[in-house]
């Protein structure tokens, strides 16, 4: 049974939302312990009602653990879940180290829940800006095989973490009040502005962030030929990852047709009325774990294309309720053995 379970990275603003997950969605276990840096160790938290003292995140950490969820930083990743897995527990991992990793599965629950069979201790979670897409593309995919997509990213500041909101936060106050402020998460304001780089430069123009996008949904459907042209911009927005998508399906789909797919997808709620103004936004979908689909719409320069609006809380099924949704099918695979 997995029963015993670790959070790593507990005191982020990741590993808070999957304290939260776990509460709300009565997550089954017999032990549960918080790891972090030596930093934040010894802080007290307190989940289902009772008190916790966090602990420093050493190899130790994961004897007789079953199951660990982490969200560090890559360099944390890389060094902890190593330990783990030599100590028998499976991590469930949040960071970008180990998701393009061969025998690593890389899972989203709506769209390749199978693929947890082949872990070999470590399973990870994809990048947020890629989650929110492949779940919209899942059921175009499965009804008529996309080829293509051309994905343009409005991606939230809590995607750069706490010093991400800041900057947009303290930022704007800056601009209005004429003071003084330095930027911690970007290289340029981004109050009242749009910054056109996500990640480091990384291919032929293209950045990390966008990189990730195309190797990353290429895995999950494990199809190599699914083409994906991404444009990745952060938005002065605080949470939630909007994207315009554009997809070229092998046959033509109609707007009804796709709406249906939409609305029967567990995991996709449609919003898609434009004449009474109602669409998905930033301010409406954060703090839910749907992906939201609006402006439905033909192509009208390709028949077999069809465009439309995705929102997602970044935080939430582009982090925190896709790694809980993945222990939940692990729980799920071993009550069924
Ligand atoms: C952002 N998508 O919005 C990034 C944050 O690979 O997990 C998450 C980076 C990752 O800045």
């Amino acid at each position: 049974m997995y029963e015993n379970l670790a959070i790593v990275g507990a005191t982020g603003a990741v590993g808070r939302l999957i304290r939260q997950l776990l509460e709300e969605r009565k997550f089954p276990y017999k032990t549960i312990k918080f790891l972090a840096s030596k930093r934040s160790a010894g802080t007290e938290i307190t989940f289902n009602g009772q008190t916790h003292i966090v602990e420093e995140l050493t190899p130790e950490s994961f004897a007789g653990v079953d199951i660990a969820i982490g969200s560090t930083p890559d360099d944390a990743a890389a060094e902890f879940a190593p330990w783990a897995v030599e100590r028998g527990c499976i991590v469930v991992d949040e960071s970008g180290y180990w998701r393009m990793k061969e025998d690593v599965p890389l899972v989203v629950p709506e769209v390749n829940p199978e693929a947890i069979r082949n872990h070999k201790g470590i399973i990870s979670s994809p990048n947020c800006s890629t989650t929110q897409m492949v779940v919209a593309m899942k059921p175009l995919h499965d009804a008529a095989k996309i080829k293509r997509v051309v994905v343009s990213t409005y991606q939230a500041t809590s995607g750069a973490g706490v010093a991400g909101e800041k900057d947009l936060v303290e930022g704007a106050k800056s601009v209005l009040n004429q003071t003084p402020y330095e930027y911690q998460a970007f290289k340029h304001q981004i109050a009242f502005n749009l910054i056109p780089q996500i990640g480091s430069e990384k291919y032929e123009g293209y950045t990390s962030e966008e990189m990730k996008m195309v190797h990353e949904t290429q895995k999950i459907f494990g199809d190599d030929s699914i083409q994906v042209c991404p444009t990745c911009v952060r938005v002065p927005v605080t949470n939630c990852h909007s994207e315009t998508i554009l997809v070229e399906t092998e046959r033509p789909i109609s707007v009804a047709e796709a709406r249906e797919l939409f609305e029967k997808t567990e995991g996709i709620t449609v919003v898609d009325n434009l004449g009474a103004g109602e669409y998905p936004m930033p301010l409406t979908c954060s703090n839910k774990n749907d992906v939201f689909i609006g402006r439905i719409r033909k192509d009208l320069s390709n028949p077999n294309g069809l465009t439309f609006w995705c929102v997602s809380d970044n935080l939430r099924k582009g982090a925190a309720t896709n790694a809980v949704q993945i222990a939940e099918l692990l729980v799920r695979s071993q009550a069924a053995v």
